[in-house]
């Protein structure tokens, strides 16, 4: 049993030294930078000013546009996955605020061929000591808005606005997306995850203290139109209920990289 045991732990050193040639050095970190341009139809989304109209044919305007982006992870040419450190990697993108279209993470330099990200928050972390939710998934100053309870967790997706398709009060319309599935009473699991090749519109080019940029559309349109075509007049408000996989699955669908700056 013992020779068996140092055996295997041979084979583990040399498994763990074997890949180690793969992984990229840590040594030598730079930035990268994702952008999240929200667009309608291939144009700039502007809140409360312009009128859109979705697949529906119903005219809209947004008012309020965030969702929660987490645990990004990236892989380099050569197939090796890196995973940023999860408490550097949960971002709330904000579409009134500038400062947050850009989710920038630390990885060791490289050239990187695929993003991938969830959208929302892992279940660990909605339920995870309140001290470690710190800045935007605090639920009292960053996740403000963005939070339910300790049971429902994050919003991940929350879309408002207003739309003459509306029949509640002030024509408005909202989306309120979470759900992280939880464990001891299970509900609905809205959290998904998006994987983006960027050969097409440009590997990532990451050099050692500095910075290559990841620009990705994210197309409001689609999340009228994906599996499901919403209809803001069958369903003007969805919060927390089974009818909000549906939007889920829509929003999924929304991020298209776009170009790289390196
Ligand atoms: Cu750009």
């Amino acid at each position: 049993m013992k020779s068996y045991l140092s055996i295997a732990a041979l084979l583990f050193v040399s498994l763990v030294s074997c890949k180690k040639d793969d992984v990229p050095e840590n040594n030598n970190p730079g930035r990268l930078s994702i952008e999240f341009d929200n667009i309608v139809d291939g144009q700039n989304l502007f809140l409360n000013t312009v009128t859109y109209t979705n697949s529906s044919g119903e005219n809209y305007k947004v008012s309020t546009l965030k969702y929660y982006i987490s645990n990004i992870k990236v892989t380099n040419t050569a197939g090796v996955e890196v995973v940023v450190p999860q408490d550097s990697s949960y971002f709330l993108i904000d579409e009134s605020d500038e400062a947050s279209h850009s989710a920038e993470v630390t990885i060791p330099k490289g050239e990187y061929r695929q993003v991938a990200f969830t959208i929302g928050v892992d279940s660990l972390r909605n339920t995870m000591d309140i001290a470690r939710r710190t800045g935007v998934l605090d639920p009292a100053a960053g996740a403000n808005g963005m939070y339910w309870s300790w049971n429902s967790g994050y919003i991940f997706f929350k879309i408002e606005g207003v739309s003459p398709a509306s029949a509640e009060a002030g024509n408005v319309f909202m989306y309120h997306i979470g759900g992280f599935g939880g464990y001891s009473s299970p509900t609905i699991n809205n959290i998904r995850e998006v994987k983006l090749d960027l050969t097409t519109g440009g590997i990532a080019k990451v050099p050692a203290g500095g910075e290559s940029n990841i620009h990705l559309m994210v197309d409001i349109a689609k999340l009228f139109n994906g599996s499901t075509q919403l209809s803001i007049a069958a369903k003007p408000v969805v919060m927390f209920d089974d009818f909000s996989a549906n939007i889920s699955n829509n929003y999924s669908t929304i991020f298209r990289h776009d170009h790289t700056e390196n």
